[in-house]
């Protein structure tokens, strides 16, 4: 019976006793350790009567135990949903229910807060804190350290990872064990990781880039990690010479190159660096190669499709781009109107389809069909070239979307709560450049005729509804949006008058 990816990035180290997690308070946890652990969370799953094909969602503090809990769920077959911990409880209640997930998993502070939507979804409600904390980690205590792995094909479910949309409403990206294992071990490949390869994590471990990128690649590879509970600047200025390789979106790196700290000395020891999520400024790629010597490795993905691209290893790594479509990826330019591919150095959409491709959004077929065809190609909503050597370039989006460090924002989530707000007509949401976080949210408001909305109190009421990462800096009052002949918000002339706009 196999498990093709339980077995392929846990199993395959059972018994080793060589560390995996290196701490930050100095301990550092074996991969044998860390398996012990995940039988015995897989155990009080099933204690709990999660069965095979479940889903499980946590919205849990990065820890060992949180990591475990996917291996966990790995192991006995189970559909890992991780969430952002700044969502608020609206926006957790949405996903919980729209999964049916059979346990939802918390912070052990917000047990109380949590339970009631807990108990409308029909979900058991547990919790887990960092230090073995929590009611689920007390369960596991009691449990045995060896579990028998749950059979599964390359085309089960293995990750349910939620993504906004463009119409507000989020949808369940369904990930399937091939998706992410050949994601994981082309990666590794590509990237030459090997297990003596130690990596800084500092990461969130709730979306593709923390989990599946960096997790999954130095499994695949039999490497450890440095696991920083979160981001932690003088933690990684401290430690680098410990480390070969790190993952970040671009905020880690110019936050590293704003520190007088970070020279050459230190990155000595390291063999990548490696930047995605969002667009790293060809500006910060010169300025890191100046400080260190190093070229930074940019590559592109998303929920939907992991990594679709990435600049070579060996090679030039060109600034500005994505390099060219992974091993086994097809990536091609269309005609947003025709679908029709376009020449080399035109700029369309990007459309990708290969093993790292999703199955569809969870009960949602008609967004599954407007944006995967048939033919299982994948249209991404970015806009990009392909230029005459072969690297890929993203030069915009065709959807509506900000990204903050490296979380997505959608508008539309925003606008409709903004516009549901007494004494407000309609409002535009826009990204304007950020220095720390590349782009920040800011909302543009019309009030009602003979009405005086207080921006303060509007940006109160819509914060226990969305998390605070997403939530606009300022609001903005004007008479009117500007609209084209069709009577659509012409977002691009907002951006263009407030695109000095600081805080
Ligand atoms: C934190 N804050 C943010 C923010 N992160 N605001 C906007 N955008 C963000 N990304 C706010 C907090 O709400 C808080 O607000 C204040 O900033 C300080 O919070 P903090 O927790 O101290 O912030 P910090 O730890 O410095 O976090 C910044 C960060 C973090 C860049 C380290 O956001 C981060 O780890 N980002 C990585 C996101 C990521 O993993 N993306 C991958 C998606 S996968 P206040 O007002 O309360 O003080 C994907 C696919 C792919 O896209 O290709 O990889
Ligand atoms: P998510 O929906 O969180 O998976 O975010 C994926 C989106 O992030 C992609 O569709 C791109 O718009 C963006 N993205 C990821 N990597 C890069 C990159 N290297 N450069 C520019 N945008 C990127």
């Amino acid at each position: 019976m196999s498990n093709p990816l339980y077995d392929t990035l846990f199993g395959r180290h059972a018994g080793k006793t060589t560390p995996f997690l290196h701490l930050e308070n100095g301990t550092s946890l074996s991969h044998a350790d860390f398996l012990a652990r995940a039988a015995q969370l897989a155990h009080a799953m099933a204690s709990l009567g999660v069965k095979p094909g479940d889903r499980v969602a946590a919205q849990i503090d990065k820890s060992p135990d949180a990591l475990a809990l996917y291996a966990a769920c790995a192991q006995a077959g189970l559909v890992f949903l991780p969430l952002n911990t700044g969502y608020t409880a609206d926006e957790v209640s949405y996903f919980v229910e729209n999964s049916g997930a059979a346990l939802f998993v918390c912070q052990d502070h917000r047990r109380d807060e949590m339970s009631a939507l807990a108990q409308t979804a029909g979900a058991v409600l547990e919790t887990l804190d960092q230090d073995r904390g929590g009611s689920l980690a007390e369960r596991a205590d009691r449990q045995s350290a060896e579990f028998e792995t749950v059979a599964r094909n390359r085309d089960d479910l293995a990750a349910f990872l939620y993504t906004s949309g463009t119409t507000g409403r989020s949808k369940g990206a369904m990930l399937t064990q091939e998706n992410l294992l050949s994601n994981a071990q082309t990666l590794a490949e590509l990237w030459q990781f090997t297990a003596q390869d130690v990596l800084l994590h500092a990461l969130p471990i709730f979306h593709t880039h923390g989990l599946f990128v960096a997790v999954n690649v130095t499994l695949a590879a039999g490497g450890s990690m440095i696991f920083l509970s979160k981001f932690d600047l003088d933690f990684l200025l401290e430690n680098m010479h410990r480390a070969t390789a790190m993952m970040g979106v671009p905020t880690f790196y110019t936050r590293l190159l704003e520190d007088p700290r970070f020279t050459r000395d230190r990155t000595q020891h390291m063999r990548v660096f490696i930047s995605g999520s969002a667009p790293l400024l060809a500006e910060t790629h010169v300025q890191f190669e100046d400080r260190t010597g190093h070229r930074i490795l940019e590559r592109y993905g998303m929920t939907e499709t992991n990594m679709n691209t990435s600049n070579p290893y060996d090679g030039e790594r060109r600034a500005g781009t994505v390099g060219f479509p992974l091993p086994g990826v097809e990536l091609k330019i269309t005609d947003p109107a025709s679908g029709d591919a376009l020449a080399a150095g035109e700029i369309g959409q990007i459309e990708v389809r290969g093993p790292n491709v999703f199955k569809g959004y969870w009960e949602m077929p008609e967004k599954t069909a407007a944006e995967l065809r048939e033919n299982g190609f994948f249209i991404t909503g970015d806009l990009g070239r392909i230029d005459d050597d072969g690297y890929v370039s993203i030069v915009g989006r065709d959807k509506d979307m900000i990204i903050s460090g490296g979380y997505n924002i959608y508008p539309k989530e925003i606008e409709l709560l903004i516009d549901d707000q007494p004494g407000v007509l309609e409002s535009a949401v826009i990204g304007v450049p950020h220095p720390d976080f590349g782009e920040a949210v800011l909302g543009i408001v019309v009030a009602k005729p003979a009405e005086t909305p207080e921006s303060d109190q509007i940006l109160k009421n819509i914060s226990t509804s969305l998390a605070r990462f997403k939530q606009p800096r300022k609001l903005i009052f004007v008479r009117e949006l500007p609209r084209n002949t069709m009577g659509k918000v012409q977002k691009n002339l907002l951006r263009k008058e407030y695109e000095n706009y600081t805080e």
